[in-house]
Formats: structure tokens, sequence, C-alpha cells
């Protein structure tokens, strides 16, 4: 199977941190796709995922897989090690819930404060910019930090006691956040104890 995404981007990121979680990166190839010089817009692109965006997942029946949350759901259930998306009934809605809420409330509203509020990726690429929408998004994310905080301040992990897909998708939002330059208040010490936590894992190294 290949992956085509960027070394380094947020989103990418999750799918690499899942696959290193499973001991499987030298499972995949991996293509890099020039961003910056809008390959991913292009036709051929936009017929793997009409959403312009990386990673995407293709399988050798010629199958193509975007969305982070999808691909890991795939990774998950294709290789063996930890479970990252649960087992039972309620684990899984528990995970999915909370992993939802990692992207709407941390990785989304910061990547639309990125792409919005500031130069983005470029004048090149950010052809539809709307700076109020974006600035009320980074709000939206330092609310998200406060949430999550609370939450950690009472459960090991964003989903509960085990690491997950979830704690995937808040750290690669935190890593975002502080690229976009949207600090972590230094009082959600939870939130910052569960950073630097994950980020001693072996799959974060
Ligand atoms: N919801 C998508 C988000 C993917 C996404 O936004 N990827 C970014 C890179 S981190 C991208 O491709 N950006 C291209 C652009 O901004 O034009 C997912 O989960 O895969």
């Amino acid at each position: 199977m290949k992956i085509y995404d960027v070394e380094g981007f947020p989103n990418p990121l999750r799918v690499r941190m899942a696959l290193a979680e499973k001991d499987a990166s030298d499972k995949v190839t991996f293509i890099a796709v020039d961003v910056m010089k809008k390959e991913h817009r292009s036709d051929a692109f936009l017929a793997m995922n009409p959403l312009a965006s990386v990673p995407v997942l293709a399988l050798d029946d010629g199958t193509y897989i975007a969305e982070c949350s999808a691909i890991i759901e795939y990774i998950d259930h294709t290789f063996e090690g930890i479970s990252l998306t649960g087992t039972t009934a309620k684990e899984r809605a528990i995970i999915s819930m909370m992993q939802r809420r990692a992207e709407l409330m941390v990785l989304d509203a910061v990547a639309t404060y990125f792409h919005h509020a500031t130069d983005g990726l470029g004048p090149e690429l950010e052809i539809d910019q709307n700076k109020a929408w974006g600035n009320k998004q980074g709000e939206k994310a330092l609310a998200g930090f406060k949430y999550f905080n609370t939450i950690l301040s009472n459960q090991a992990y964003v989903a509960g006691e085990a690491f997950t897909v979830a704690d995937i998708t808040l750290f690669a939002g935190l890593g975002f956040a502080d690229f976009a330059k949207i600090a972590v208040p230094n009082e959600y010490t939870h939130l910052l104890n569960w950073r630097a936590k994950v980020a001693q894992r072996p799959s974060v190294k």
C-alpha cells in the first residue's frame, strides 16, 4: 500500500504516528505530494481525493482512502499491536466521539485559523481567506484547549485510560497550534503533562 502525503504536515503526522504505534511504518511506501506546487489540486490528485488534501491511502486493489480517521481505522484493523480505535461497542463509540472532538475543537480549528487568519501556505495557495472566520476559529481552539485540560484532569488519555486515535489527533492539533503560534496557556497543566507524556512514546520519537 502507498500513502500520498507531506512529511511533517499535521494530518499526515496522524497517520504516520498510527503506523508507528502498530510497528508498521515499513509496510507502506510514502509518496511525497508537492503541496507548495499545488500538486494536490491537480486533476490526477482530485481523482484520488476530491477534497484536495493529504494524506491519501492507496490500496493495491486501486481503492483510495482519504480522511485520517478512515485511514487509521484501516491501519488499526490491518496490523497487529495495540488497538487505536477500540474493541467493544462502547469503547469504539467513545473513542470515535473524542477523536471527532479533538478534530473539531482543536486540530481543525487551528487549521482554519492558520489558513484564514495568517499567511498560511502563502498567497499562491490561500486564495479565499476570511480573516474574521479564522480568528473566530483561533478562539475556538483556545476553548478546545480548556475542554481537553478538564478531560485530562480526570483520566490518563483523551478517551479514557488507554492511548487511542483520539490522543493522536489532539497531539497533532497541539503541534499545529505551536506552528500557528497559538500557545497553550501554562495553567493548563493537565493538558501540558499529557502532551509531555505522549511525546515520550516511541511513535513520536
Ligand atoms: N480532514 C482531513 C484534513 C486533511 C488536511 O487538511 N490536510 C492538509 C495538510 S495537514 C492539506 O492537505 N492541506 C492542503 C491545503 O491546505 O491546500 C483529514 O483528516 O485527512
